[in-house]
């Protein structure tokens, strides 16, 4: 893989915060074509959309085989700096899912880590991996934590999003303690993050606060800690790379909001750290001109 140096701080804040955003990876006017693109496959009978009928999509799955849309994130220089850093000359793509937040049908996803890893097929006895599922047809595990650490999620962003559109949230490091249950959340405030940092007013945010995740009477005993929660902003063409092991969640949209907020999630992996007798369901091997 031919690449430069990734520029430090973004590898630092990956290090330390589990997150970083890319900017200005791919074009809008890209974007708005990829976004079509996805529009079209999701529309067919036999493809793996989410949503209640072929006009009401909000995500889909099992595109690897079918879509090459995504390697446009390939073209920029610091996408192939930032997978060869962090996974090295082997890195692979191994899922990818769409997610959308469509106006007047959004939701608000709990806290929570990516533990679930797509494979060939399931063994019994299922260690080291667990919790054995089937999602659209594929095979499905959680898995452990010495093979998530090695992973990276890359999140291109289709659309502009922003307060009111449904936006991530994150728990800055919490990728590093992967046993905490995160942080008690009862409002929806937080801080609002950028590539550079920008602030939002509280008048933008959405109505709904978030929850965690958490198992029932897992804070017994415990003080609740407080744990700062981060709202992400990204412009379409940013990539969001993230830690499958941070937290993060999104808010609701705001009622009145007519904004999608289309996102391509790629999970990465260096193609050997699955462990035998596991295999990828579908382990595509990035190269970087
Ligand atoms: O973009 C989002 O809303 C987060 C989606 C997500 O993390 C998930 O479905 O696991």
């Amino acid at each position: 893989m031919a690449v430069t140096n990734l520029n430090g701080s973004t590898r630092k804040q990956l290090q330390d915060d589990g997150f970083a955003v890319l900017s200005g990876v791919v074009s809008a006017d890209r974007c708005a074509r990829l976004a079509s693109q996805l529009n079209r496959i999701l529309s067919q009978p036999a493809a793996g959309a989410i949503g209640e009928n072929a006009k009401r999509i909000v995500g889909g799955r099992n595109l690897q085989s079918v879509w090459s849309g995504w390697k446009a994130i390939l073209e920029h220089r610091s996408v192939g700096e930032v997978l060869n850093q962090e996974l090295g000359a082997s890195a692979a793509l191994v899922r990818i899912l769409f997610f959308d937040k469509p106006p007047g049908r959004s939701w608000n996803l709990a806290l929570h880590r990516d533990l679930t890893i797509a494979v060939a097929q399931h063994h019994d006895p299922s260690a080291p991996y667990e919790h054995p599922t089937v999602k659209a047809g594929v095979p499905h595990v959680q898995a452990d934590e010495s093979l998530l650490r090695s992973m990276l999620t890359l999140r291109l962003h289709l659309d502009d999003m922003h307060p009111r559109n449904g936006p991530l949230v994150v728990v800055p490091g919490s990728h590093r303690d992967p046993s905490g249950d995160g942080p008690e959340v009862d409002a929806p405030g937080g801080r609002v993050l950028h590539g550079n940092r920008a602030a939002v007013s509280a008048a933008d945010k959405p109505d709904r606060p978030l929850t965690t995740r958490s198992e029932p009477g897992s804070e017994v005993g415990r003080e609740p800690r407080r744990a700062e929660i981060v709202e992400i902003a990204c412009r379409a063409g940013d990539v969001f790379a993230m830690k499958p092991l941070l937290l993060h969640g999104s808010r609701v949209s705001a009622k009145d909001c007519a904004d999608h907020r289309r996102v391509v999630h790629l999970e990465f992996a260096p193609v050997d750290a699955i462990q035998p007798p596991y295999r990828w369901y579908q382990a595509d091997r990035i190269e970087i001109a």
